[in-house]
């Protein structure tokens, strides 16, 4: 039986990458893709989703649309890294398939109270607006989620988007917190192994040399953020953040990590949406989260080429 996960998405090139990547593994099954204000302001989010769907020829797959801003603040949105459209690189068609009717936050509800309790694994990868409204509103489907996969914040990599945060955890704090806090099993890919997923030149020839328009659509993307990623980080390729969280559902082999506390700063100006990581345990605080320090790039990066090829 495939696992069925729900991704909560702001695409983002490394968040159609992951899309790609669930939709072309067996083991799990897309019971939706809830969008949400991220990288882009929502109505470009939504329309990435479907075009990434499209891509993959997975128009069955709903998309819903879910919340436009944070719980309490700004939206703030990263085209400095994405481009104006959110998945610049690759001219994708203007999507036929619609948006599915509702909102994404009722989606969520629905579907964790409708399957059994436990079966039903939430994969965010923009901010935790779309989940942590969810929790507000009907705390009883808590206890129902099976597992929280997501990619946010850092420790040893401090931030990127201010110098002590990581842009999804930035975005919306309160919503984090609440989701840190919500006591369901959370699994957490930082910047700090994240960083590690580099898309070198190699790899991304690997990509491009794929049958089909998957992998050259997925070179172009890389291509295109890794003009601003070398120029910031100097590093040997740019990132692929947030398809660390699919890689783990499918082979957690692959990734290494500590059970410990994690708490969001959310009252500071100088460092709001830190993820207080106690990494060497000397809070005393109870663990709340799987927090992943260490990945086997290659065997991650052959996952994916070899996903992407039969997409
Ligand atoms: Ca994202």
């Amino acid at each position: 039986m495939p696992r069925k996960i729900i991704i909560d998405t702001d695409p983002g090139q490394d968040d159609a990458v992951a899309i790609l990547l669930a939709l072309a593994s067996p083991e799990l099954e897309v019971l939706g893709i809830t969008c949400v204000a991220g990288n882009v302001p929502l109505p470009l989010t939504h329309i990435n989703a479907r075009k990434v769907c499209e891509l993959a020829g997975r128009v069955d797959v709903p998309v819903y649309a879910g919340c436009d801003a944070p719980l309490a603040r700004k939206l703030v949105t990263a085209e400095h890294v994405h481009g104006k459209t959110g998945l610049d690189g690759v001219d994708l068609p203007a999507p036929d398939m619609p948006l599915a009717d509702g909102h994404a936050v009722d989606f969520l509800i629905e579907t964790l109270r409708r399957e059994p309790a436990g079966t039903v694994t939430l994969v965010p990868i923009g901010p935790l607006t779309n989940i942590a409204t969810a929790m507000q509103r009907a705390p009883d489907i808590i206890p129902r989620i099976q597992q929280i996969v997501l990619m946010g914040g850092a420790y040893f990599e401090v931030g990127n988007i201010t110098p002590t945060a990581e842009f999804n955890i930035y975005v919306d704090p309160e919503a984090a917190k609440i989701v840190f806090a919500a006591g369901v099993d959370l699994v957490v890919m930082p910047l700090d192994v994240t960083h590690k997923a580099l898309v070198t030149a190699p790899r991304v020839a690997a990509f491009r040399a794929l049958p089909g328009t998957v992998g050259p659509a997925v070179a172009s993307w890389t291509d295109f953020f890794e003009r601003f990623d070398k120029e910031k980080y100097g590093s040997s390729g740019a990132p692929l953040h947030d398809p660390c969280t699919i890689a783990y559902l499918i082979a957690p082999d692959l990734f290494t990590g500590r059970h410990i506390n994690v708490e969001i700063e959310t009252g500071s100006e100088l460092t709001l949406g830190m993820t207080v990581a106690d990494w060497w345990r000397v809070s005393g605080r109870a663990a709340n989260a799987l927090f992943i320090g260490d990945v086997d790039a290659d065997g991650f990066f052959a996952l994916l080429t070899d996903r992407l090829s039969r997409l």
